[in-house]
């Protein structure tokens, strides 16, 4: 996400093409579901988009970064990780981001508090696949989100760590 001016980028204004799972919702185990999702991190608050209508085509796919997306395309490909459609941001920055999920171009398909949660590096017994963070909320979910890239997840687990650290009072 580049900076603006208007909205100068903190660690807590983050977009990006993740691979994610819920493995817990509010305590109860469910079934893993891997799916590719648009991951908005704003305040304390992470959220994952969902996309409008029924198609997945991989051509509703954006990012900022070529190499990233064309990495993050073949690694749900070679995971079969479901294709998630309507994702529409050639840019991503701070402020747009939220706003654009209130359009009918893509709206959340749920949001994660971040608030007294923790996250970690996954171990082995969670997922079979590398790059994995493992989040936990205060309200009893757990998400496995997962990049191919190296730096994109190492990116990702700074942010949500000083996130999570910045709002542990609240
Ligand atoms: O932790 P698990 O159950 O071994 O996770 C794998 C399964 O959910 C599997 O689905 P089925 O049980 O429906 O075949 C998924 O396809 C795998 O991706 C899951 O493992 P990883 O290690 O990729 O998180």
């Amino acid at each position: 996400c580049p900076s603006s001016p208007k909205h100068p980028l903190t660690p807590s204004e983050k977009c990006g093409v993740l691979n994610v799972t819920k493995i817990t919702e509010n305590g109860k185990k469910v079934r893993k579901n891997w799916t590719s999702s648009w991951t908005v991190l704003q305040g304390s608050s992470l959220l994952f988009a969902k996309g409008q209508g029924g198609s997945t085509s991989w051509s509703y796919y954006r990012s900022d970064s070529i190499p990233e997306l064309l990495l993050t395309l073949l690694s749900s490909w070679k995971h079969s990780v479901k294709p998630r459609p309507a994702v529409s941001y050639v840019n991503c920055r701070p402020g747009q981001a939220a706003a654009k999920f209130g359009s009918n171009q893509s709206k959340p398909e749920f949001t994660v508090d971040l608030r007294g949660g923790t996250v970690e590096w996954a171990s082995k017994d969670k997922s079979s696949k590398k790059h994995v963070i493992e989040l936990k909320t205060r309200q009893g979910t757990e998400l496995l989100i997962q990049s191919e890239i190296d730096s994109v997840i190492s990116d990702w687990y700074r942010a949500l760590t000083e996130t999570i650290n910045t709002h542990a009072w609240e």
